[in-house]
């Protein structure tokens, strides 16, 4: 209906004097229908590219290497993530809360990983980077971790960043959320998993073997 509204709408705008062709796409309406993201939405902005538009801010850059003391990029599974992939996490405000972003090379083409920020930073083994990141805390989760109930571990609350690898080893992806991290509270790292995110009560946020870190800093 809108496509419909904006084609009626072209040549009463010609009609009424305007010159340019580029003037008279609707600065909204544009963005509608190119829209690649929600981020482009909340910005108001024409452009297709919520990176481009949006100006995130790089949280953590990181190639993933084996573990030696003071690792910031840890690859525990170098059949999974070879040593030498890269990652790059970015954050981006937006009015209601911000969008994380992923860029990632180097990974197995074509290969589907899981995706989340956790709580603590990397370390030697890949349980020391704590749980899944929430923004509301499973209460059940306290006792008896990690927090596999839906209502908690889902993509709103927690921050999954799952994607498929593309043919030359690369992928992009992104999460928006409607809330920030409380200053001084942020998630800690990114950590690869093996498989795609589980979603069923009992499992949701769980996806197999952690594989890879990198740490972000405390912001
Ligand atoms: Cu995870």
């Amino acid at each position: 209906m809108l496509l419909r509204a904006l084609v009626l709408a072209l040549p009463t705008a010609l009609l009424a004097g305007c010159a340019n062709p580029a003037e008279i796409v609707p600065t909204t309406g544009s963005s509608v229908l190119t829209s690649v993201s929600p981020w482009s939405l909340y910005q108001g902005s024409t452009s297709p590219s919520p990176i481009g538009s949006a100006s995130p801010e790089i949280v953590a850059a990181g190639t993933f290497l084996p573990f030696k003391a003071g690792s910031t990029a840890i690859s525990y599974d170098p059949k999974v993530v070879p040593p030498g992939a890269k990652a790059t996490v970015s954050i981006a405000k937006h009015p209601a809360g911000i969008e994380v972003r992923l860029e990632t090379a180097g990974l197995i083409p074509r290969r589907t990983y899981g995706a989340h920020l956790h709580t603590k930073p990397c370390a030697a083994l890949p349980a020391d980077a704590g749980p899944h990141y929430q923004h509301r805390k499973d209460p059940a989760a306290a006792a008896s971790p990690p927090s596999v109930d839906p209502s908690y571990a889902n993509p709103r609350n927690e921050i999954w960043l799952d994607f498929t690898v593309d043919g030359y080893g690369t992928a992009t992806t992104s999460a928006v959320l409607n809330w920030t991290f409380p200053p001084g509270a942020s998630a800690r790292s990114l950590i690869l998993h093996a498989e795609r995110t589980k979603t069923a009560p009992g499992v949701a946020g769980s996806a197999g073997d952690r594989v890879a870190c990198l740490t972000l800093p405390e912001r």
